[in-house]
This record gives C-alpha cells, sequence and structure tokens, in this order.
C-alpha cells in the first residue's frame, strides 16, 4: 500500500523592518513592508512531516510531541485547507494523481531550539508546515507562491520560505494575492554578516504579539506615520545596503528600525513595553561599541535589533564577533556563550 508522507523544515527569522499591524486581520494582510534575514544554523528550525492516508478520520497536530487541537476556521485549518485547494487545482491537471486532496492530514511538527531561547516558533513552524504539505502534495510551487499561504498562519512565517535576505511587500490587493515574500538577496551573497542572540529572559511575553499590534493599529498616531513616511524609505534603502553590502548604512537602519518599533509599542494604549532593563543595558552597550569605533575613524561594528520581547539579536560582521562575545560576557557575566550556546546566547549564523 502507498504511503503518502513528506517531511520539511524551515528556519527562524529575524526582521530589520519590523512587521507590525494588520490592515486585514483575517487574511492577516500588514500595514507596512517589512525585511528579515532568515537563520541558518540548523539550531533554529522547525521540522514538520504530514501524512496523508485514507483511514484518518480528522485533521490532527502534534506539536513537540503533543497534541493541538485545529480549530475550524483558525489559522491551522486555514492553511491546511488552501493546501489542500492547491493539491485539488493539481489533481484536476494530473488526473492519473492519487486523490490525496480527499484525504485527511496527520502533522506532526517540532522545533529543535529550546523554548528557553525566548525565539517566537510561529515564523518557522507555519513555514514548516507549509512547506511539508507542498512536499507531500508535490505541489510545484514556488516560495513565494507558499508564502502567501505561511502568511496566513503568522505574518513572519511567510518571510521564512526563503533563506538570507527576505522582504515581504505588503502589497495593495484586498484578497491579499500580492503580500507574499520575495528574496532581496540569497545567504551567499554576504556571508560575512552573523546573528549573535542574546537570551535576557526567557520569560513568557506579556502581550502577545497578534493582540498588541491591532491595539497599536488602533490607537497609535505614530504607527500612521510610520507606515505613511518612514518604512517605504527605509525598505528601499536598506534592500540597497544590503545588495552593496554596506554594513554601515545596514546597521544604522536596522537599530533605528528596531527602535521606532518599541517606540510604536510605547505609544499604544495602554502602552505596551517589550524591552527590560538589561536589553536597554545591551543598547547602550552596542552603541558605545560603535562610537568608539566611528570616532576613531571607522564604522559601524554591530547592529542589535530586539522583537517582542527583551531578547537582543546584534548583527555583526564576522571579524567582530569574538570582540563582542567577549565584551558582552564582560558587563553581562553569567554564562559562557562558547560553552553554552543557549545559555546567555544561541548563536546563530555563528560558525
Ligand atoms: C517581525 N514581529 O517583523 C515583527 C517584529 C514581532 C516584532 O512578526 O499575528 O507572530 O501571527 O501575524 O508574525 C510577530 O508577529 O504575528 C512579528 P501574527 P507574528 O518579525
Amino acid at each position: 500500500m502507498a504511503v503518502y508522507q513528506a517531511t520539511a523544515s524551515a528556519p527562524v527569522n529575524i526582521a530589520c523592518i519590523k512587521y507590525w499591524g494588520k490592515r486585514d486581520t483575517k487574511l492577516i494582510l500588514p500595514t507596512n513592508s517589512s525585511l528579515s534575514v532568515t537563520l541558518d544554523q540548523d539550531h533554529l528550525r522547525s521540522t514538520t512531516t504530514s501524512r496523508a492516508d485514507p483511514s484518518f478520520t480528522k485533521d490532527r497536530l502534534w506539536l513537540n510531541g503533543t497534541e493541538d487541537e485545529i480549530k475550524a476556521g483558525g489559522r491551522l485549518a486555514t492553511c491546511i485547507s488552501e493546501m489542500k485547494r492547491m493539491r485539488k487545482e493539481y489533481e484536476d491537471q494530473n488526473p492519473n494523481e492519487p486523490k490525496l486532496s480527499d484525504f485527511y492530514v496527520h502533522i506532526c511538527s517540532r522545533n529543535n531550539f529550546p523554548t528557553a531561547a525566548g525565539l517566537a516558533s510561529s515564523a518557522s513552524g507555519f513555514a514548516a508546515l507549509v512547506s511539508s504539505l507542498a512536499a507531500l502534495y508535490k505541489l510545484p510551487a514556488s516560495p513565494s507562491k507558499l508564502s502567501l499561504i505561511a502568511r496566513q498562519g503568522s505574518g513572519s512565517a511567510c518571510r521564512s520560505l526563503f533563506g538570507g535576505f527576505v522582504a515581504w511587500e505588503q502589497g495593495t490587493s484586498p484578497d491579499g494575492s500580492d503580500s507574499f515574500a520575495v528574496e532581496v538577496a540569497p545567504r551567499e551573497h554576504w556571508p560575512d554578516i552573523h546573528a549573535l542572540i542574546c537570551v535576557v529572559s526567557d520569560d513568557k511575553k506579556g502581550t502577545s504579539s497578534t493582540s498588541g499590534m491591532q491595539r497599536t493599529v488602533e490607537t497609535s498616531a505614530l504607527l500612521q506615520h510610520r507606515i505613511k513616511h518612514v518604512v517605504p524609505e527605509r525598505m528601499r534603502a536598506i534592500s540597497e545596503a544590503i545588495k552593496a553590502r554596506d554594513f554601515d548604512a545596514f546597521a544604522r537602519i536596522t537599530m533605528q528600525d528596531s527602535n521606532q518599533f518599541h517606540a510604536v509599542a510605547l505609544d499604544t494604549e495602554p502602552p505596551i513595553f517589550y524591552m527590560n532593563d538589561v536589553s536597554r543595558a545591551i543598547i547602550a552597550l552596542v552603541v558605545e561599541y560603535n562610537r568608539v569605533s566611528v570616532e576613531a575613524g571607522g564604522k559601524l561594528k554591530a547592529a542589535y535589533t530586539y522583537d517582542a520581547g527583551p531578547n537582543a539579536v546584534i548583527y555583526a560582521p564576522k571579524e567582530n564577533l569574538r570582540e563582542i562575545v567577549e565584551m558582552i560576557v564582560k558587563y553581562f557575566p553569567q554564562a559562557d556563550p562558547f560553552k553554552d550556546p543557549f545559555g546567555l546566547f544561541g548563536a546563530a549564523g555563528v560558525t
């Protein structure tokens, strides 16, 4: 008897230009475009196996070994039914293919990074889910096409369909057909850039991204300024910096955008605080490190960025990494990152 099963994996991505706000909460259409770096180490991935079988009586999903409910009309159900719809189209064009779109699926997904790393797993999770169903269904779909579906699981997931430097174009169509991810440059274009993840706290965040960003959309005047007058120019400038491998410009824009994202969180009513005192102390350290370099006639040597939580991600050229790690360990002497990659640090992209 034929077995219909496929496994795929997808990595975490960290945004330099932040996605924060939806113009359509059901289709997950953003209020601004965003741009991220997909982390390329094996440590930070979701791996998902999907299986279709005529004996299954409903769609089921296990996450890290525990079954999760697939709520009717929810994000998971939407992704699965969209993938089945694409399979059905494929079967209509290829009548000899088995009718897998009629079968229920069982999906098993695992993250290989501990929750203690404090990284959101929805991006890699939904990207791996969509990739595994695409492999199961043998869909000849491009990563951009699949990103349209991953986006409906979690916005940031659409960017994890590509490696390297990835933009999520917000699009203008009300049906979301032009809101997908595109590659800005592959990883090999700029292998010198690395990311250090500094785990400041592994507490569960107080305000989820999904609810936090909608509160920002409803209450923040600063967000309106950001989406109209700031992000479009930053998207253009950072794409140019990436293409030119200009770390100075890349770093400047990345830090500005992290700052503005946390400013719009603060401008929300009631205000949202994601960074803590340690996060702010790491910012001060990176600012000082860059100041010393620039005053000596050099360039920026590191860029911090923070998502919806207190953990720092520091982007830097490879030649500065050891110095940065030593500096952080000196001022925050909790763990030796070289021995304990998920203590103070998760090292991503660092070899
Ligand atoms: C980002 N974040 O661009 C930004 C920066 C957090 C801060 O994408 O509601 O988990 O599932 O679409 O994708 C977090 O938002 O939200 C996020 P949903 P998601 O990476």
